[in-house]
């Protein structure tokens, strides 16, 4: 089998009627930004239900705007995943009639998503009305991170756990993670280890603070005030990605017949807010609480590349050549600095290169001209996707797979740069 048709099953095989699980037993829900990633790349194989899998997301869309971060499947174990609906008890805010959902939200990547789905098939998307129904919900989504997160009041989107940014233990959110006191590991349960290497995930010291964070937001209502969260940060990704999914709104309203130009504001607004967590070459998220840049070596420091018209553009490739990341030599991007002590190549989101955002800057060094570095990370993502196997994520040094197989964004990324 070709690489296209391997691509082609994995993405296939893990479709479940309405949507696709990021990947069979680790994660057998629907997860936010997986389906845009996905999005992007089934469009390929299928406009129509590449439509659904935004669609049955911003189905389970919050009253007050958010886009929870899983929605859970009624016919999948109700155990098999941790935290499961039990844990988050979204009923008691939306009601039972509701879909069960996490109260957390991940990176706005959705309105990006959607114009390249609308793109594939702009037929199919206008006879069933696709954008006309899902830009008053993106328009609600960005609206609540806007309104809601602000928490710093400067103008930029707070995420208020780890499993907000994506990037569940990366390095970044140690220092304002040692103010959180961790639920001892024996009052919860790790379904993720019942699948995937220890060594490969969040420690259980870890996710004794993911627990604490997320059930003090719970036991409050979800509510979104600095006092409930004793974790916020102001991620340069997660307000890269907003800016850069605003000037997708700003096409999908140009092709509905409404008016741009609040959405090139927002473009424009959100890049100069942007200025302020930059420093030494690249992005670094702010801690909220304690009033101070976190200044290291995340890969989300590099993000940025995808807001258009940045004026750090060069600086951060120069910073993704050079010995932090060596981007061009490894045709992968590293999710930490290779030259800082706590990189780790086997270990999650503290070392080890994804797809997502390896695809994410080989786009955004497109459109900041820089084409010959995005043609050494299309063929590096290629050749990693192969030998790997579509895994979850690799080492970036040999590329060799690790975490889950069969992982469904992975694939989509691969097709995506196929065609
Ligand atoms: C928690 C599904 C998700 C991704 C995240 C990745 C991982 C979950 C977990 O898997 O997080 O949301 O259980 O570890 O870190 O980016 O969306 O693929």
């Amino acid at each position: 089998m070709n690489l296209h048709d391997e691509a082609a099953k994995v993405l296939l095989g893990n479709w479940r009627g309405h949507n696709t699980i990021p990947a069979p037993g680790l994660y057998p829900h629907q997860w936010s930004w997986d389906s845009a990633f996905i999005a992007i790349g089934l469009r390929h194989l299928s406009p129509l239900r590449a439509q659904r899998e935004l669609e049955s997301l911003f189905g389970a869309q919050w009253a007050d705007g958010r886009v929870p971060h899983i929605v859970f499947d009624p016919s999948a174990p109700r155990e098999g995943y941790f935290p499961g609906p039990d844990f988050w008890r979204s009923e008691q805010v939306n009601g039972p009639m509701h879909a069960d959902t996490s109260g957390i939200v991940q990176p706005p990547v959705h309105a990006l998503a959607a114009w390249e789905v609308f793109t594939a098939d702009p037929e199919t998307a206008r006879r069933r009305g696709f954008l006309e129904r899902l830009y008053p919900r993106l328009v609600s989504w960005h609206g609540y991170l806007r309104r809601s997160r602000d928490l710093g009041g400067r103008g930029l989107v707070s995420i208020v756990h780890p499993w907000e940014s994506g990037m569940d233990n990366s390095p970044s959110w140690d220092v304002p993670l040692q103010r959180v006191e961790p639920v001892p590991a024996g009052e919860f349960r790790r379904r993720d280890l019942e699948h995937a290497d220890a060594s490969e995930r969040p420690t259980d010291v870890d996710y004794g603070r993911y627990v604490r964070l997320a059930a003090t937001y719970r036991d409050h209502g979800y509510a979104d005030r600095l006092d409930v969260h004793e974790f916020a940060a102001e991620d340069p990704l997660t307000n890269a990605l907003l800016a850069a999914s605003e000037d997708a709104l700003a096409r999908i309203a140009r092709e509905l017949g409404e008016s741009p130009q609040p959405h090139e504001e927002e473009v424009a607004r959100l890049r100069d807010a942007l200025s302020l967590l930059h420093a030494d070459g690249l992005f670094h998220s702010f801690d909220v609480h304690g009033g101070s840049l976190i200044r290291g070596g995340s890969v989300a420091g590099l993000v940025p590349l995808v807001v258009p018209g940045l004026p750090q553009a060069q600086e951060l490739v120069d910073t993704a050549t050079g010995p932090r990341f060596r981007v061009d030599e490894l045709g992968l991007a590293p999710s930490y600095d290779l030259t800082d002590p706590l990189f780790d190549p086997s270990r999650y989101w503290r070392g080890p290169a994804w797809f997502n955002i390896t695809w994410l800057l080989q786009r955004g060094l497109t459109d900041h001209g820089a084409n010959e570095l995005a043609r050494a990370l299309r063929g590096g993502m290629l050749e990693a996707a192969s030998r790997s196997g579509f895994r979850e994520y690799v080492d970036p040094r040999t590329a060799e797979g690790r975490g889950a197989h069969h992982f469904s964004w992975t694939a989509a990324v691969v097709l995506d740069l196929l065609i």
